[in-house]
């Protein structure tokens, strides 16, 4: 089995290709990823070292380049993750959302379609559904609920979810689509609420919450949405979506304050700051069909994901330092060049 997994060096990537290479020793894993700000060749230097591994740089955006490869490589199963996956960052700028997103899923579906691939998988987001009212606990995204994306980011995911879906439809390729909750753990880029909140209060920064934090995200650790993604890959439905999350709907300000008691450190660093425009108030998936059609559960509760989560980047300053340095960026250009 060869599985092409794009977007390997940032953060569910990178986690889902130690996951399959622990459990698959017999699967061979190609990355493709074009090492954009997110992407650090350094969160793979353990796989790298293994023979069934291979990194090989480009963009998924770029339709001739993809083609190439997937002409020279034969995959089985393509994982989709590559994507600009950061909300703030595409209410700045939309245009490389649309471009990465957009364009960049439809090169790959194109060659899926072209050179026969058994499964083609698109890593997708809660955020397709749009938000919930706060003040109905009562109510959950499933997979029939309606698309309503709130930002450029989540508005590329959608368009990039209907894309799939159409190529399902119109040629009959095997495709499946995952929608997880937001994730937390090893590897994340420090932009996202939960590492950049660790490496604040470890700094005695101040720690910013949007408004007036009482907006609702819901949890997974990372391990349990790679674990998913496995079993749709090898036992999911072609044609079908599969919501991913555990039931562990937490205020921003509730996770915040995890995070400083975790690290021993005074809530007086919080501080508010503007709201995010357009924020989404209240994310909750309802995981029941990806439950009891594959026989999913998360193995690990927020107090357990949380602890792992601070005592990695406790462990991995460097980790963290080379990106606020910029180094890793120069490092990838050392090895790979411009190109
Ligand atoms: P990330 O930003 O950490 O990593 C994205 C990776 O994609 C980086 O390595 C980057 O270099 C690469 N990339 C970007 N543009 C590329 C291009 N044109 N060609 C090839 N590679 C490119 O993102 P993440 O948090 O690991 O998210 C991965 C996927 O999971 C995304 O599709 C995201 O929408 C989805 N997702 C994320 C979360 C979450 O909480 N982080 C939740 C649900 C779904
Ligand atoms: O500094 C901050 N202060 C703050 O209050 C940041 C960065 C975030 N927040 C809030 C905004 C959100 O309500 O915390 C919440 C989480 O923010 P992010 O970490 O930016 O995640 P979110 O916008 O919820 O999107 C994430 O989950 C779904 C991922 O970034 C997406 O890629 C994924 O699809």
């Amino acid at each position: 089995m060869k599985i092409l997994v794009t977007g390997g060096a940032g953060f569910i990537g990178c986690n889902f290709i130690y996951y399959m290479l622990n459990k698959y020793p017999d699967y061979e894993i190609v990355c493709l990823d074009a090492l954009t700000y997110a992407g650090n060749l350094k969160s793979l230097s353990v796989a790298v070292a293994n023979p069934k591994f291979k990194f090989v740089k480009g963009s998924i955006s770029d339709k001739d380049f993809v083609d190439r490869l997937f002409k020279s490589e034969s995959f089985d199963i393509v994982v989709n993750f590559a994507a600009e996956s950061h909300v703030d960052r595409s209410i700045e700028n939309p245009f490389i959302f649309l471009e990465t997103n957009i364009m960049g899923t439809a090169c790959l579906l194109e060659a899926s379609k072209k050179y026969g691939v058994k499964r083609y998988h698109q890593v997708s987001t809660d955020e397709v559904y749009g938000d919930l009212p706060l003040d109905r606990p009562d109510i959950f995204f499933t997979e029939k609920t309606n698309l309503s994306a709130s930002s450029p980011y989540s508005a590329s995911k959608a368009s990039a979810d209907l894309l799939t879906l159409a190529y399902h439809r119109t040629y009959g390729l095997p495709v499946t689509i995952s929608r997880c909750s937001n994730n937390y753990g090893p590897y994340q880029f420090p932009e996202k609420l939960i590492p950049l909140m660790i490496m604040k209060a470890l700094a005695d920064e101040s720690l910013p919450v949007y408004g007036n934090g009482l907006n609702v995200r819901d949890w997974l650790y990372v391990e349990d949405h790679c674990r998913a993604i496995d079993l749709i890959i090898h036992n999911g439905k072609v044609g079908e979506i599969y919501n991913v999350g555990g039931h562990n709907e937490r205020r921003n300000i509730d996770v915040v304050k995890t995070v400083l008691g975790h690290l021993s450190k005074p809530e007086s660093l919080i501080t508010y700051v503007k709201d995010r425009a357009g924020h989404d108030l209240r994310y909750a998936i309802d995981p029941e069909k990806i439950s009891s059609q594959l026989g999913w559960e998360p193995e690990t509760c927020f107090d357990e994901g949380m602890k792992k989560t601070v005592e990695w980047y406790l462990e991995n300053q460097k980790w963290v330092d080379d990106i606020k340095s910029g180094e890793y960026a120069e490092y990838a250009r050392r090895i790979y060049g411009d190109s």
